[in-house]
């Protein structure tokens, strides 16, 4: 850890992997913080954060948006990606350049090329919220990698494996910090601990997470 040796300089990125298939971009993100910020109130400005219901009936802790050719909802009738927000029925704002361009890379940095997501999932977390270890399988083409951007206040982050009693490793995501996954991990087991009070300069108390996948 140099990082603070050295504090009139940016912090340098770094690569931690954490199995095979799955690394993370620690800063990779962080010189466009305000940036990816600003483009997350653009795009919620027209598809407001959500707490969505699941097929079990629950009101989930983490808001979400959504924007790109394809959103992620879930309701009574099931998890699935739809082209347009169910609340509005409008078609989901268009996947900012700024996005699509942090994804295509830090893809590409961890050894996936050419990667294109069509869907991009904002997911906004006020303290005491956390989500419980789940697998992303709602996609149809799994030799595509996710790419998962932290923004905001830290939190934990659980990784597992491919059977949900795989014991988790614990991850602590910083602002910045993006999270690449394909490959042998792509369905590996995840979820994020009740987030902690705590204060970050752009977002206050939250975070704010961007997942961008292929879905279709
Ligand atoms: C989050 N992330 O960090 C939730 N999924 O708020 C995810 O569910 C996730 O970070 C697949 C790959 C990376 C992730
Ligand atoms: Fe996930």
């Amino acid at each position: 850890m140099t990082d603070d040796l050295f504090a009139d300089e940016p912090p340098q990125p770094r690569e931690e992997v954490l199995c095979r298939g799955a690394v993370v971009l620690r800063h990779f993100a962080l010189e466009q913080e305000a940036e990816l910020l600003e483009a997350i109130a653009e795009v919620t400005a027209s598809a407001p954060f959500r707490q969505m219901q699941t097929p079990g009936g629950y009101i989930m802790s983490v808001a979400m948006s959504c924007c790109g050719q394809w959103g992620w909802v879930t309701d009574r009738s099931g998890y699935r990606y739809q082209s347009t927000d169910p609340e509005t029925g409008q078609p989901w704002p268009t996947m900012p350049d700024i996005f699509r361009k942090l994804a295509r890379d830090a893809a590409e940095t961890a050894g996936f090329r050419g990667f294109e997501p069509d869907a991009c999932l904002i997911n906004r977390y006020e303290p005491g919220a956390k989500m419980g270890l789940h697998q992303d399988k709602d996609e149809d083409d799994f030799t595509r990698p996710i790419v998962s951007v932290s923004l905001g206040v830290p939190a934990t982050f659980q990784f597992g494996g491919s059977r949900r009693s795989d014991r988790p490793l614990n991850v602590m995501l910083a602002s910045g910090d993006v999270v690449v996954w394909g490959a042998e991990a792509r369905r590996f087991y995840h979820g994020v601990l009740r987030l902690k009070q705590a204060r970050h300069g752009l977002t206050g108390e939250l975070r704010y997470n961007l997942t961008f996948r292929r879905a279709r």
